[in-house]
């Protein structure tokens, strides 16, 4: 997979992209990212990247020039398996199906804005979806193109270890994590559950299902109602429903 990225904050990407997985996805020519700075095609001598919004009013609105040009560089020689994506809070909020998606494509340029937004015609003629990280306000498009990248990159075959891949992300879809612990047994007066030191493991698998329904029943009731529950869930998540009288 390559990721292009259109940042007037290119540097802002150099921490996120240098370490851990993703700096040994690249090394290992999983995935390419190149970071581009905008201004680079801007045209004009003091290389303007926005402008004062047309109608008037607060902020400033990033110009459409250099941005075409850019997305006409950057996509040459694409065909079937790229798209021109933009980061805005007006976008479709990013959730795990959509990351799946966009992990089979082969070639996705983002375009990270900033100001309060770019020209209407990038949309119109350039961008193939709009994507938003969530209902907060940030100052640019420039984290939500990290997540974004870091999302999709961990999908990719052979990006992450063999231990964290195989923990396949469907088996735990629709409802919250359990709880983990490791050793100590005993730790400041708190204990591991002694289901956990047991050995059981039929009685343990039990213990961690249930406790994935009660922290998805207290922390995100909406999850249960699409999650797949088996008959067993279902009595499970009675147990749970009377024990915290829900
Ligand atoms: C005055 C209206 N503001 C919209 C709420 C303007 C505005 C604020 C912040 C326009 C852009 C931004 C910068 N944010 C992004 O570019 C952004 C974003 C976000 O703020 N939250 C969640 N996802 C995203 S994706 C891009």
């Amino acid at each position: 997979m390559r990721f292009d990225i259109l940042t007037l904050f290119p540097e802002m990407f150099q921490g996120p992209f240098s370490h851990s997985i993703l700096k040994r996805a690249q090394e290992r020519s999983l995935i390419e990212i190149h970071v581009h700075y905008l201004r680079d095609w801007a045209l004009d001598k003091h290389k303007l990247t926005d402008d004062a919004p047309y109608g008037g009013g607060a902020g400033m609105v990033m110009k459409p020039e250099p941005i075409f040009r850019a997305v006409e560089d950057l996509s040459q020689g694409s065909g079937e398996g790229f798209e021109v994506i933009l980061l805005t809070p007006q976008g479709v909020p990013l959730i795990q199906s959509l990351v799946e998606e966009l992990a089979a494509k082969e070639h996705l340029l983002l375009i990270a804005g900033h100001y309060e937004g770019v020209d209407e015609r990038v949309r119109q003629a350039l961008v193939d979806r709009e994507i938003s990280i969530g209902d907060y306000v940030l100052t640019g498009g420039e984290l939500p193109a990290m997540v974004l990248v870091d999302a999709i990159s961990r999908l990719l075959p052979g990006v992450l270890g063999e231990e964290e891949s195989a923990r396949d992300d469907s088996h735990t879809t629709g409802l919250l994590e359990y709880p983990h612990y490791t050793r100590p047994r005993e730790f400041r007066g708190l204990s591991v559950p002694e289901v956990l030191l047991s050995g059981d493991h039929a009685r343990i698998a039990r213990w961690r299902r249930k406790e994935s329904l009660r922290r998805t029943l207290l922390r995100r009731p909406e999850l249960l109602a699409t999650a797949p529950l088996s008959e067993e869930d279902l009595q499970l998540l009675a147990e749970v429903r009377k024990e915290e009288g829900k």
